[in-house]
């Protein structure tokens, strides 16, 4: 494995990854899987479940976006919910099995007296006995210690796509200001939850530059979504080319071997794959999911079939 003790070297380089990805199949697989059984049970799925907590109307212009307001995708906005309606869920996702409960707000960053509200939520889910974990954009240090105050497990931001192809899809925002916000919650001492977004018309290259992104953080994320575009009418990306399910399970085995401590979630994008597709990605080291009815605005693969697919693979929740 490429290691550098040298801050400014990548632990990964985009060449690095671009080489496993173009490893003959069974090759990759092998090696994905042998890193996973080192490091995990590769029968054992995490299971999260998302709630969107403030829905759309988002200043921000992410290309891939259901809720950017620029974005005409007929999508109602509305404000942030209320706390004990947020439990309400929590606690139905936790009957439902889910371990951790992730929170989202389409914010460029929070108001202050938001994250209040939001603190509490997360008291809450704490208090069921759940993981907490909330996705509100950029954060600055002091805020992201208020919600490590709260008990907060988990902040997901991800990089989205790779440094090079960023700007084809964001611009009110830079990759700086994302590593400068996963910096304060590193700091902050809270988990990572940190990945990226393909089928957005990236190239192979740009997959190999997102991987290696995550991949050389000063240190890994600690769960790393896989989103394949869930593409939405109304926004730039409508039309985007899907990836080749084939390819996504290479990326899934890059992120694997690249992060092999990670939890590595098979994110948005499910509703579309095959069982079959599935299945290689677990084979490839995927052991985390979202569950669930919806992601934040779109449909997620039904309950009923995944519990059928895990049947089928033996495969347990956790
Ligand atoms: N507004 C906050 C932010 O962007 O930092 C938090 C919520 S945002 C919806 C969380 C992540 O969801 C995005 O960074 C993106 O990676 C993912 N996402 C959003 N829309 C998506 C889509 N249509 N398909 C796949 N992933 C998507
Ligand atoms: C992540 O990487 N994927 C989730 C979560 N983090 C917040 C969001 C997926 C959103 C899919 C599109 C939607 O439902 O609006
Ligand atoms: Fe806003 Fe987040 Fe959507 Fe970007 S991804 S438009 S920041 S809600």
């Amino acid at each position: 494995m490429p290691e550098s003790h040298i801050a400014t070297t990548p632990r990964w380089s985009r060449a690095d990854v671009a080489a496993l990805l173009a490893l003959p199949f069974p090759e990759l697989l092998f090696r994905a899987q042998t890193v996973h059984r080192a490091h995990f049970d590769p029968a054992k799925i995490q299971i999260s479940t998302l709630l969107s907590i403030k829905t759309g109307g988002c200043p921000e212009d992410c290309g891939y976006c259901a809720q950017a307001a620029g974005n005409e995708t007929g999508l109602k906005a509305s404000k942030l919910m209320a706390v004990e309606t947020v439990l309400a869920e929590a606690r139905a996702a936790k009957a439902k099995g889910a371990a951790r409960f992730c929170m989202g707000a389409a914010w460029r960053s929070p108001k202050d007296h938001d994250l209040e509200t939001v603190c509490a939520m997360v008291e809450g889910v704490k208090a069921l006995g759940m993981e907490s974990c909330v996705t509100l954009g950029m954060l600055t240090p002091p805020q992201a210690q208020r919600l490590k105050q709260a008990g907060l497990d988990y902040y997901n931001h991800n990089l989205d796509t790779s440094p090079e192809y960023y700007g084809q899809v964001i611009t009110t925002r830079t990759y700086q200001d994302r590593l400068d916000t996963l910096q304060a919650v590193r700091d902050a001492d809270i988990n990572v939850c940190c990945g990226g977004i393909v089928g957005m018309g990236e190239d192979e290259g740009d997959r190999a530059g997102l991987i290696a992104a995550l991949a050389s953080l000063p240190r890994p994320p600690e769960s790393v979504p896989i989103n394949a575009l869930v593409a939405v009418a109304g926004t730039p990306l409508a039309k985007a080319e899907p990836i080749d399910p084939l390819d996504f399970v290479r990326l899934i085995a890059a992120a694997r071997i690249t992060m092999p401590e990670s939890y590595v979630r098979l994110s948005a994008g499910r509703e579309a794959m095959s069982d079959e597709a599935q299945a290689l990605c677990f084979l490839a080291g995927a052991n985390s999911i979202f569950y669930g009815e919806t992601l934040l605005t779109t449909p997620n693969s039904e309950t009923s079939r995944d519990e059928a697919l895990f049947a089928k693979l033996g495969l347990k929740t956790a």
